[in-house]
């Protein structure tokens, strides 16, 4: 029987290898993918998101457990689609417009993958009529705005304000270094988160 604590583990450790075998053999003894998901893959990255959070480890660990994360679910989401298994929700994130920092970007990616979302990543330098377009495109429920520069802050609120005029439901939240909740509150977003692991409690919440 695949031992879902040890899948567990090798996220945690980032053991990539170990993460596709058992991720491989757990779905040839017939194991249900949700199972293999939930129990295995989201509990690692579970346990690695609030070790991040509390500081017990780094942005190089949560990469590499993210990376090993990553080579599991190329394995098991034919299988999940094939299963019709729902994702937790529907987030989309880019870097707004004139900013090409992504490493926090992707981290948050990353972390909500790791938690059950299916996230369209738009990428950097984006403008406020592409969030809005792809936001419909990809029926996005919550839309994540990141940006790292003072001077681009201001293109969060163009953003955000564009999606409001478009008539989009669609909750928003913003991170980055220079962003606080003050500013999410001044401009209008729904929340903000100051990392990573916040940003997929914020993103849950805000589907509640
Ligand atoms: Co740039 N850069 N940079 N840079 N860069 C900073 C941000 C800066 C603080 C450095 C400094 O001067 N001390 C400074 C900004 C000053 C300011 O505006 N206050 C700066 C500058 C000025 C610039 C340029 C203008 C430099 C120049 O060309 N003169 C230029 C701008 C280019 C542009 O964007 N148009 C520039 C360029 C670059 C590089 C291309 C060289 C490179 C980016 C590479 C890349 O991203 N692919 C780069 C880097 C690496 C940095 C620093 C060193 C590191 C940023 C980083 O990746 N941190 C940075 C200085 C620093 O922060 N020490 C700096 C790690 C990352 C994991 O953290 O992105 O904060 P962070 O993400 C966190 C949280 O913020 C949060 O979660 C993440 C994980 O916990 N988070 C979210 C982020 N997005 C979120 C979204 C959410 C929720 C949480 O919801 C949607």
């Amino acid at each position: 029987m695949a031992d879902l604590k040890a899948l567990s583990d090798s996220i945690i450790k980032g053991d990539q290898k170990t993460a596709v075998d058992i991720t491989k053999a757990a779905l040839d003894e017939g194991m249900a993918p949700e199972t293999i998901l939930a129990d295995g893959l989201i509990a690692g990255m579970n346990i690695i998101g609030t070790r991040f959070k509390a500081n017990e480890v780094y942005i190089p660990e949560v990469l590499i457990s993210a990376r090993a994360m990553k080579m599991a679910m190329e394995i098991l989401e034919p299988k999940l689609a094939e299963a019709g298994v729902e994702p937790v929700g529907t987030a989309m994130i880019g870097t707004v417009q004139g900013d090409l920092h992504d490493i926090g970007k992707n981290l948050v990616v990353m972390m909500l993958k790791g938690a059950g979302f299916k996230v369209t990543d738009i990428g950097v330098d984006v403008a406020s009529d592409i969030f809005v377009e792809k936001a419909k495109e990809c029926g996005a429920q919550v839309i994540g705005l990141s940006a790292l520069l003072t001077t681009t802050m201001p293109a969060m609120e163009k953003a955000i304000q564009a999606i409001k005029d478009a008539g989009l439901s669609t909750k928003t939240m913003i991170g980055g270094a220079p962003v606080t909740q003050a500013y999410a509150d001044k401009i209008g977003a729904d929340g903000y988160a100051a990392d990573a692991a916040s940003a997929v409690d914020l993103a849950k919440s805000l589907l509640n």
